[in-house]
């Protein structure tokens, strides 16, 4: 059924919304009923352009018609398959596609069905793999102040957004987090990659030395950090981080949630940044945020590792009902060819320039303290209103929604990551608009 037949639900309540001010937007509802490339159409038959594909996942825009007729197809031929035990050719073509443009090295991938899911798997792999090499000793995992890896136990655990953590428990033990490297009084207005604050990644060494090595088995962390703003790592952090590991045999898991499949210009945050991790958690792009699906990238020495014992013996006691669902899997490799056919991989890389001058001609309007860019991705940071932190930037989203333009916010700072298809003139049509609805909020 068509949701233009049902426009306006009578009864907004019982569906509990996820992240998202339920009272709030029921009083006000904000609906899309329809997209195709660009932008969405909401209810009242308004045309929105997509400022963040989706919620940083439409890479190559909405309703793709060969992402349509691959999931229209592969419903009516082979709806489910067992994930366990069983296979389905599909799942094989994929992983295969997907190891052939994954960084060097990484050869093997497991699926999932989100972000948060390829953070858990993640984790699983990297203290299974430790304990599999004989190393059970290493089982403390390092995350990040400020950094987001879904909302699953783990992910919140190794994670450093406190409202994610703070209403939940103990969390996983054995947990400890590196500084975050926002440093906005050095660093305010870069273009690209900050100059200052690649020495915090010696802080793993501090942190390392605390607890010893031989008790440290993963570090996680976003190569970008994207759901608190737009963090982007000050120039050799990264690289770092990849030399403090290796010397002391920790897994490196770079979660490319957001900037997997083409959001830096590269296919992969790895290959911005010229750092091989060990292990690559993916979602969200990887099927066009079409169908649910992620996949976890691993070296064949970490897949290795796992293949001994009795061979009709499981080797990894993890999984999910969905891992490889067939739909999903046509749903990506749909997404990949689109990806491939149009070049979108790398146009972040053609636009970046154009992105980067556009968003950085808003530092002279209204409340801005800081911008900040990388490929397709930006933010925008806003001083906070006295007393009443984030209500700013949710004016300026509410805002700029009536005005025909999707932003997201996250504390006081706007997020921008339109899908890979945008044209130069929409990114002039999003500025315009932000420049507009920032001389308008209070
Ligand atoms: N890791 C990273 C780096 C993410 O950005 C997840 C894991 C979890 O993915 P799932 O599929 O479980 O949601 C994410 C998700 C935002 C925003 O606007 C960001 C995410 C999700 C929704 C909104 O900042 N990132």
């Amino acid at each position: 059924m068509s949701n233009r037949l049902n426009l306006k639900p009578n009864d907004l309540s019982a569906f509990w919304m996820p992240f998202t001010a339920n009272r709030q937007f029921k009083q006000t509802p904000r609906m899309l009923v329809s997209a195709r490339d660009m932008h969405y159409t909401t209810d009242d038959g308004r045309k929105v352009l997509d400022g963040t594909a989706g919620l940083w996942c439409v890479n190559a825009g909405h309703c793709r018609p060969k992402i349509t007729e691959a999931i229209q197809t592969q419903a009516a031929e082979l709806d489910y398959a067992p994930a366990f035990q069983m296979g389905h050719p599909i799942v094989f073509d994929f992983a295969n596609r997907l190891v052939s443009m994954a960084p060097q090295g990484m050869d093997h991938v497991f699926f999932t069905n989100s972000g948060s899911e390829s953070v858990e798997t993640a984790l699983k792999i990297a203290l299974a793999y430790h304990r599999a090499k004989g190393n059970g000793s290493r089982f403390r995992l390092i995350g990040r102040e400020r950094g987001y890896h879904g909302v699953n136990f783990g992910g919140i655990s190794v994670g450093g957004i406190v409202a994610n953590r703070k209403m939940f428990g103990t969390l996983l033990t054995g947990v400890d987090h590196m500084p975050h490297t926002h440093i906005p009084g050095k660093n305010a207005f870069t273009r690209g990659e900050p100059e200052h604050g690649g020495d915090l990644a010696d802080e793993l060494e501090r942190i390392v030395t605390l607890h010893d090595a031989s008790t440290v088995a993963a570090v996680i962390v976003e190569p970008v950090a994207g759901s608190t703003g737009v963090l982007i790592p000050p120039k050799g952090y990264l690289k770092r981080l990849r030399e403090i590991c290796d010397k002391h045999g920790i897994l490196l898991i770079f979660d490319e949630v957001i900037t997997g499949f083409g959001r830096l210009g590269t296919p992969f945050g790895a290959d911005y940044f010229d750092v091989v991790p060990d292990i690559m958690t993916t979602a969200k792009g990887v099927t066009n945020g079409v169908i649910p699906m992620g996949a976890v990238f691993v070296k064949k020495e970490i897949h290795d590792a796992f293949m001994s014992g009795p061979e009709h013996l499981i080797e990894f006691f993890h999984g999910y009902t969905y891992s490889g669902n067939p739909i999903a899997c046509a749903a990506g490799i749909a997404t990949l060819e689109t990806y491939q056919e149009e070049g979108l991989l790398t146009r972040g890389a053609e636009l970046g320039k154009y992105w980067e001058d556009a968003l950085h001609s808003l530092k002279d309007a209204p409340h801005v303290i800081d911008i900040r860019n990388i490929g397709l991705v930006g933010a925008v940071e806003l001083e906070p209103m006295a007393g009443q932190p984030t209500k700013r930037a949710f004016s300026a989203f509410l805002k700029a929604f009536e005005k025909g333009v999707l932003i997201r916010t996250t504390g006081d700072i706007i997020a921008l990551s339109p899908p890979l298809i945008i044209e130069k003139g929409q990114i002039d049509e999003i500025v315009d608009c932000l420049r507009t609805v920032l001389t308008e909020v209070e």
